[in-house]
């Protein structure tokens, strides 16, 4: 092809490109910013329209004026030489203020609305308080307001249930390195960091059916598993809230089959809370702790090495809510992890509690591969389905 029908075809490639870009913005889209549901994601959205309306405001003039130099100041014949005219102190004031009364009128709105996204809720009714931990390469959720009788919370993967109508705090830090914690239809990227707190309220307008949660993910490059870190948002009415709370902090029942190699394998890593013949015990890494402690600007976060797994059988996904919770999904998870979802568990570094208790850290980079046979695996399968 030569350069002439390369040259003519452009517009069309560019028109094609740009359709395809576009095709991403249908509010409909369960991670668009364009269908709001909720204050924060609202207020979000506003700013959205007001820079994009100042730019295009901008844009057109810009390229008036440039239009209409070309065709005024072109050069009309071939000795002409256009008059030439060096610096100009009135264009280059106005130049310059004129953008800089853009940008101040556009740093009102957007001020406020970032202190207003991070300012703890001023509700008197019963806050709910969350605690969210980002990991290499998963969520930790623990709803610190819900205390069963023993002083147990309820902790999630990735799976996080609000009440309708209610301010939600969130309250979060990272493990490891940093994220950022986004559901777009909720509310901005928010930097989930290290050795930092940083604090969001959800909002949620109005309840999710309960197959069609508002669909989110970590939105700070983390390594090799970010795109699998992903944040699935249930939103229930009151009585359903309850309902699932009262459900959660009931111990899981059955042990049964695949008992034994889960708690010769698997409590490594994984708590899981088990009515133990009446008895209410936790199974896991340093007991009554999760594994490992954070302290963070002198607030203690208990954060896990793994999943908490107490209720598995109740959730919609896993992995990072990259899979259905299937038999087939988790039954090839189980036999081999790293094949269903990008990890590098060779360098895990599993510390003892004294060795966290002096500073150093688990570093987990995913769950390995325990060469479990295929009648272990469908024990194992059939057990976590059965804690719902
Ligand atoms: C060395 C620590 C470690 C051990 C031991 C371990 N896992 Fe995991 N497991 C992990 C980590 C880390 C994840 C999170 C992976 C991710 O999503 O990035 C995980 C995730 C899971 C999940 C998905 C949880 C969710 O909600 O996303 C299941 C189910 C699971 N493991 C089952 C098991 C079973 C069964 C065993 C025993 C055979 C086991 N694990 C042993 C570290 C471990
Ligand atoms: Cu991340």
């Amino acid at each position: 092809m030569n350069l002439k029908r390369i040259m003519r075809m452009l517009p069309f490639l560019c028109l094609v490109i740009l359709s395809i870009a576009a095709m991403g913005c249908y509010p409909d889209h369960n991670q668009s910013t364009f269908d709001p549901k909720g204050p924060v994601a609202e207020a979000q959205l506003v700013i959205f329209w007001w820079i994009l309306i100042g730019g295009l405001i901008v844009t057109v003039l810009v390229e008036a004026a440039l239009i209409y130099a070309i065709f005024k100041f072109r050069r009309k014949s071939d000795d002409e030489m256009p008059k030439q005219v060096h610096g100009n102190t009135r264009l280059e004031i106005l130049w310059t203020v004129i953008p800089a009364i853009f940008l101040a009128v556009i740093m009102v709105p957007t001020i406020q609305t970032l202190f207003y996204a991070a300012e703890a809720p001023k509700s008197t009714l019963p806050q709910h308080t969350l605690e969210a931990i980002g990991h290499q390469w998963w969520w930790e959720f623990e709803y610190v307001d819900e205390v069963a009788s023993d002083g147990r919370t309820i902790i999630t993967a990735n799976e996080l249930h609000i009440p309708a109508n209610r301010d939600v705090y969130l309250t979060m830090t990272s493990a490891d390195v940093i994220h950022s914690f986004w559901v777009p239809k909720l509310n901005g990227k928010r930097d989930v960091v290290p050795g930092r707190i940083t604090n969001l309220t959800l909002h949620a307008d109005a309840p999710t059916p309960l197959d069609h949660p508002h669909l989110g993910q970590c939105a700070e490059f983390c390594g090799l598993a970010h795109a699998d870190m992903r944040i699935r948002a249930f939103v229930h009415d009151a009585a359903g809230y309850n309902e699932w709370v009262a459900g959660q902090l009931e111990p899981n029942l059955a042990t049964g089959p695949g008992w034994d190699t889960f708690r010769a394998f698997c409590t490594l890593c994984h708590q899981v809370t088990i009515d133990d013949g009446g008895a209410i015990v936790t199974f896991g890494p340093s007991i009554p702790d999760r594994g490992l402690t954070l302290t963070v600007d002198g607030v203690d976060f208990k954060s896990s090495r793994a999943p908490n797994l107490t209720h598995f059988g109740s959730r919609s996904t896993f992995a990072g809510a990259t899979f259905a919770n299937t038999v087939e999904h988790l039954s090839s998870f189980i036999d081999d992890p790293s094949s269903l979802k990008p990890m590098d568990p060779d360098r895990n570094e599993l510390r003892t509690v004294d060795e966290i208790k002096d500073g150093q850290r688990d570093r987990i980079l995913g769950m390995p591969d325990y060469g479990l046979d295929q009648a272990e695996i469908d024990a194992v399968v059939r057990l976590l389905r059965s804690w719902n």
